[in-house]
């Protein structure tokens, strides 16, 4: 039975030591909520630390034993694992730089030797778990090693990453040391998921930038496997918080509390204690408001639970002095006998109480620095049973981009969040509830479990993609019964790829004439009546015309732009095909051309073409990839797109591309046996538009592709096309040497 292991840092289990032992409480957070579901179910398993210090064999079988029966499995670390790979990398090193926070982040080897070893310490525990087919999710910055060292010992498994906290920028990311180590253990998973698209761009742009790999539409080529990369906004338990608020309880706590506000408007906001949740940022702006609308003085509070964390680490506690100063010198400076602007709690708060200060709140005010997708914004507004409430939101939290219906703020502009703080105030009740209801339906239809099934679902799909792309060698069997299809059938189309295909590649591309053997090869091909053989390619008309055009031979240039039948004219794939868009796209290219040395452009007809074989590779790999996220840049919202080719980028139109070309012969003729030969991702489009019977064969080494089989290279290509001559009697495929 295929089962289904999930892994983050922390169990979803809080375990403490009090004066009777140990306790094992579980955990209310989103994710143990939304994953609960599934670790719970029959043979399932959660991996992680139980979040303390546990040596003693006996104590850690106990804890053992007593996580089993609720299918949670513990690692436990030592002390100074405790310190070099949880407060040390993963919140001195990681945490602060995939917020932006470089100035904070600390590089020292011990810690990232810790995190490599507990990441292995992960690792065993998995491996003591999973089967060879087993799905695993894995969670978050404290684990990013795990996927590929899980990789190497379980090929087969399915592996699924999610990324919590925001992925910065490249700029940022390749601040760290071992940043290439970082991505390159993400890349082990078969899925890596991240809040936004935004976060999912910045990883493809670091894989491409420091492991040379490129992706298209998010899905990435590895040398031995595809990844996919994708968007997953995480939801929360909607009709949990709808309830919770909706309970005698909370309507309870909420009369307490607004008697002893003595009716104030208030002002919520609950964070973790962390500098990325631009805390002092918001007091300045509640001052702010107070100074610049004294009408609110007496008339408003700030209620701002900040629930203790990580102080060991020294800005942590600096921090908490911050917010403790700041707190004391408004409220100091503005509270009356009957009224505290500011009421702050250092603690957290049980559930049913958190539920009444949503209840209770008029605004939120959510206005992190940088947050992956920030909760509470959703938390509170599940809450608003009613419709009434304002949300105040960062736009750098995960979840700007999907409430667009809250106040978004920039939360380093402590004029414009006092402005939005006064004008959620006044908010008439029609418009809050006309935002609160849009809002509150996004929130209730993405919600956790959607969540999670949106990531299972795509991970069995990346799987799915992984085993269509796996190409199979074509073996003597497979060229046997290939033969045999071949003799049997009454009409034969033989697609062709030129470069790389038929002739091998020459630095340069002038030089890549056909030789005898290829030309007799050709004119033997094409004489049989029986045949069609079409050369495809990405070269110009003239070129193809010059080298082949005395063979009875039809032709697609340009990628699919020209077409011509043996001994016909050329003509154009789809008339009025504009090619102006060229003027822009030439004095770019030309740019990059004198950046580098032995790169060339080749104008064609309809398309443009950066060829950086005869360029310093290293030199070429950099200016290649700015170009392409320059020219992609450019493209976007266009009907052209830039294609990766052997040694080019190529920039043309959308919809114009081998595939389509090849399929207006596979309409015309409907050929018994199709065979489509090809080396780079052009070729792909072809491969994509044949039927399912074709013999589709990649040449080269890239493992996966849209083709059925895979050769080497030119010399198979040749000895194959060479047997098709030879093959005159009809034989069965069992006769492989016949
Ligand atoms: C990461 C990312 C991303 C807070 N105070 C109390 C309390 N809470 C609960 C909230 C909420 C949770 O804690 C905080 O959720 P966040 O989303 O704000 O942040 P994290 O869980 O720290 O971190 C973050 C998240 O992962 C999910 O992917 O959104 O961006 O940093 O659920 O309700 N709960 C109780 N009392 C409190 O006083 N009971």
């Amino acid at each position: 039975m295929s089962r289904t292991i999930i892994i983050s840092n922390r169990l979803p289990t809080k375990v403490q030591r009090s004066s009777e032992g140990l306790t094992f409480q579980p955990s209310e957070g989103g994710l143990a909520t939304g994953l609960g579901s599934i670790y719970r179910a029959e043979g399932n398993v959660w991996v992680g630390w139980p979040g303390l210090s546990v040596e003693e064999p006996a104590e850690q079988a106990h804890v053992t034993e007593q996580l089993k029966a609720d299918s949670m499995a513990p690692v436990f670390l030592t002390d100074a694992e405790i310190r070099d790979f949880y407060e040390g990398f993963s919140n001195s090193t990681l945490w602060p730089t995939f917020h932006y926070f470089t100035q904070y982040a600390t590089y020292e080897p011990e810690h990232w030797e810790a995190y490599v070893t507990v990441n292995k310490k992960f690792c065993q525990a998995v491996l003591a778990l999973a089967g060879p087919d087993d799905t695993i999710w894995v969670h978050d910055y404290q684990l990013l090693l795990l996927p590929e060292m899980l990789r190497r010992e379980r090929p087969d498994a399915t592996i699924g990453f999610f990324l919590h906290i925001p992925f910065p920028s490249y700029e940022l990311i390749r601040v760290l040391p071992w940043a290439t180590e970082l991505v390159q253990g993400m890349i082990g998973a078969d899925l890596i998921g991240f809040h936004t698209y935004g976060y999912m761009r910045h990883f493809l742009s670091a894989v491409s930038h420091l492991l040379g790999l490129p992706n298209h539409n998010g899905l990435i080529e590895t040398p031995s496997r595809t990844v996919l990369v994708d968007a997953f906004p995480m939801g929360i338990d909607y009709q949990r918080y709808a309830e919770a608020a909706a309970s005698e309880a909370a309507q309870a706590h909420e009369q307490t509390y607004r008697q002893a506000l003595h009716d104030a408007r208030v002002v919520l906001s609950i964070d973790r204690l962390d500098y990325s949740k631009g805390i002092a940022q918001r007091l300045r702006a509640f001052e702010l408001l107070l100074q610049r609308h004294p009408e609110w003085v007496g008339r408003v509070s700030l209620l701002m639970v900040v629930v203790p964390s990580r102080d060991q680490v020294a800005q942590y506690a600096a921090l908490k002095e911050e917010i403790d100063e700041l707190v004391g010198r408004i409220n100091a400076q503005y509270r009356t006998i009957s009224w505290t602007p500011i009421q702050y709690f250092y603690r957290s708060f049980p559930f049913d109480e958190l539920a009444a200060l949503y209840r209770l709140a008029d605004v939120a005010l959510v206005t992190p620095v940088r947050d992956g997708m920030n909760l509470v914004a959703k938390e509170f507004i599940a809450s608003k049973i009613n419709q009434r409430g304002v949300l105040i939101l960062s736009e750098r939290a995960g979840a700007a981009q999907e409430l667009n219906e809250a106040l978004l703020i920039n939360p380093t502009d402590t004029g414009q969040l006092a402005e939005a703080l006064h004008e959620a105030l006044l908010m008439p009740e029609e418009e809050q509830r006309t935002r609160m209801t849009a809002m509150q339906a996004l929130v209730q239809q993405y919600d956790v479990f959607a969540w999670t099934k949106l990531f299972m679902d795509r991970l069995s799909y990346a799987k799915i993609k992984q085993l269509t792309l796996a190409t199979d060698v074509l073996d003597a069997e497979v060229q046997a019964q290939l033969r045999h299809d071949y003799q049997v059938a009454d009409q034969r189309l033989l697609l062709l790829d030129y470069d790389g295909t038929l002739v091998p590649f020459q630095a340069n591309p002038q030089h890549a004439q056909p030789d005898p053997e290829l030309l007799t090869l050709l004119a033997q091909l094409a004489s049989d009546a029986r045949n069609r053989v079409v050369v495809i390619s990405g070269r110009d008309r003239a070129s193809l015309e010059s080298w082949l055009g005395h063979l009875p031979v039809d032709f697609i240039a340009e990628h699919g732009v020209w077409l011509r039948r043996a001994g016909g004219e050329w003509h154009l794939i789809q008339e009025g095909l504009r090619a102006e868009w060229k003027r822009d796209f030439l004095p770019i290219l030309d740019q990059y051309v004198s950046r580098t040395p032995g790169a060339f452009v080749e104008e064609k007809s309809h398309s443009l073409v950066w060829h950086y074989r005869r360029a310093d590779p290293g030199l070429a790999d950099v200016r290649t990839r700015d170009l392409l996220s320059h020219l992609s840049f450019m493209t976007s919202n266009t009907d052209l797109q830039v294609l990766e080719g052997n040694k080019i980028l190529e920039v043309k139109h959308v919809a114009i591309n081998k595939g389509s070309a090849a399929a207006q012969w596979l309409g015309a003729e409907h050929p018994g046996f199709v065979l489509a030969l090809g080396d780079d991702r052009t070729d792909e489009d072809t491969f994509g538009a044949m039927p399912p019977e074709a013999y589709t064969i990649k040449v080269g080494p890239m493992p996966r592709s849209l083709a059925r089989f895979a050769v080497t290279d030119v010399t198979d290509v040749r000895k194959l096309l060479g047997s098709l001559l030879q093959t005159e009697v009809v034989s069965q495929p069992t006769a492989i040497n016949a």
